[in-house]
């Protein structure tokens, strides 16, 4: 990019550019000093080039943040090689969800599984040379590779529901900051791995050991050597549980790269942010563990119920732990048109640490509830699918509407239980269909 005057500056250079360094590559392509000047300054040569590629002028192109591609150029860029109909959040860090009619499959493929980075995800991922370190409160640390895992401890394969925190999140009014994220960023694969409870056990868990901290090998956004972008634990006791798995596998085959390669954690049930991708270390501590984005409001809601746009205090906020009960609609897609007024309806439920006990759906606004047919989840983890027959009237709109119950007795609310950082919406999923 250095001599882009003589080169030619293609869509393809740019997103290379950027790839390597955003910074250097604002610089270099739009002559703006990035964080310096918030507001940039796109103009001349560079401006001139954007516009063509975008086939457009950019009115506001004053307020072009830094470091960012422009989302219709992104999209077409190489981040979301190997996925496939997912919706395109933010590409820096990479964010993207699946529309919820292509979750319909009882395990999701992995071009339909979610990205949610928090960072850059790390150059290398080589499974051959990966090592894992086991270490801080335990009795005998460890470091394993990849083969030392499938050698040493028994290998399972286990469907498991991951969902991030802020799943729901665009629909808080006011608006939470944050990746707005609709109804896509949850998950259900196959993943096949060891249990991080037989790898911490074989380590010797020692007896003042509270908490869990995860590392991954993934680099903070500002490109700040060592700087972690997310370091999250749990309780021990949790960690101890029986079907949390250090993955090497995903669906049958090697991890996604955007997914964690070639080793991740993954927590089923408890917030998407406990399952730390590109997976490095984990220590064992005496205290709640206090790395990036488990401090502060990160990953935490009030500790009691608050009205919408209502302020409080940081010491007021609390650790998510589970998820709460939830039921998707995967099928019809919203805005289907029907031609018949039978319709087959269909989607998944799950509850964090808890088993679904039933779904209803209802299409006259939630007057009448119908029972549907539930399945018991393949393992403790795995979301449950749920399938029904509706018969539609008359011609005209409806909305389906799914509403799940846990075996706590727990349901879901109508409208959105509202906190600052909007998490855990699990609010009633509505589908709008016509029959004409
Ligand atoms: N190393 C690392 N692990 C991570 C993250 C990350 O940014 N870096 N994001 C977390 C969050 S917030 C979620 S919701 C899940 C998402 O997993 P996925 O991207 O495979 O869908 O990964 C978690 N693990
Ligand atoms: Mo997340």
């Amino acid at each position: 990019m250095n001599d882009h005057t003589s080169k030619k500056i293609t869509k393809q250079s740019i997103l290379e550019a950027y790839e390597e360094n955003p910074e250097k590559a604002d610089l270099e392509i739009f002559g703006r000093r990035p964080h310096k000047d918030r507001r940039g300054f796109l103009k001349g040569a560079g401006l001139a080039t954007m516009g063509a590629m975008l086939g457009a002028s950019i009115p506001f192109h004053r307020n072009f943040p830094s470091g960012l591609i422009p989302v219709a150029m992104a999209d077409d860029a190489n981040v979301l090689a190997g996925k496939e109909g997912l919706t395109l959040l933010n590409d820096r860090p990479v964010n993207a969800e699946t529309p919820p009619h292509l979750l319909d499959d009882a395990i999701t493929p992995t071009k339909r599984h979610f990205i949610r980075n928090n960072g850059i995800p790390p150059e290398s991922m080589d499974p051959d040379s990966w090592t894992l370190t086991i270490d801080g409160l335990v009795d005998n640390p460890m470091e394993l590779s990849i083969a030392d895992l499938k050698s040493k401890f028994e290998v399972v394969t286990m469907a498991l529901t991951i969902e991030c925190g802020g799943n729901g999140r665009a629909f808080f009014n006011p608006p939470a900051k944050g990746n707005q994220w609709t109804y896509g960023a949850v998950a259900c694969s196959n993943w096949t791995g060891v249990r991080l409870k037989d790898v911490l056990e074989a380590a010797g868990v020692k007896s003042n050991a509270i908490y869990t901290a995860h590392v991954g090998a993934d680099s903070h956004l500002s490109g700040k050597e060592g700087k972690l972008p997310i370091s999250r634990g749990m309780p021990i006791e949790k960690a101890l549980t029986d079907n949390i798995l250090i993955a090497f596998e995903q669906n049958g085959e090697a991890l996604h790269p955007m997914n964690g390669a070639p080793l991740r954690l993954v927590v089923p049930g408890w917030p998407g942010s406990c399952s730390q991708k590109w997976l490095k270390r984990i220590y064992l501590r005496d205290i709640v563990h206090d790395g990036p984005k488990m401090t502060g409001t990160a990953y935490r809601v009030p500790n009691r119920p608050v009205s919408a746009g209502e302020k409080v205090e940081k010491k007021d906020f609390v650790i998510i732990e589970r998820m709460p009960v939830k039921a998707l609609v995967t099928a019809p897609a919203t805005g289907a048109t029907l031609e018949a007024g039978s319709v087959d309806v269909r989607g998944h439920a799950w509850s964090g640490d808890r088993e679904i006990s039933k779904v209803e759906v209802s299409i006259d606004f939630g007057a009448t509830w119908q029972a549907t047919e539930l399945d018991k989840p393949v393992n403790s983890g795995a979301w449950q699918n749920w399938r029904t027959k509706v018969s539609l009237p008359l011609k005209g709109y409806y909305e389906i509407w799914a509403r799940a119950v846990d075996d706590a007795g727990e349901g879901q609310p109508q409208a959105i239980s509202w906190n600052p950082k909007g998490y855990l919406n699990n609010s009633v999923h509505r589908v709008a269909v016509r029959y004409s």
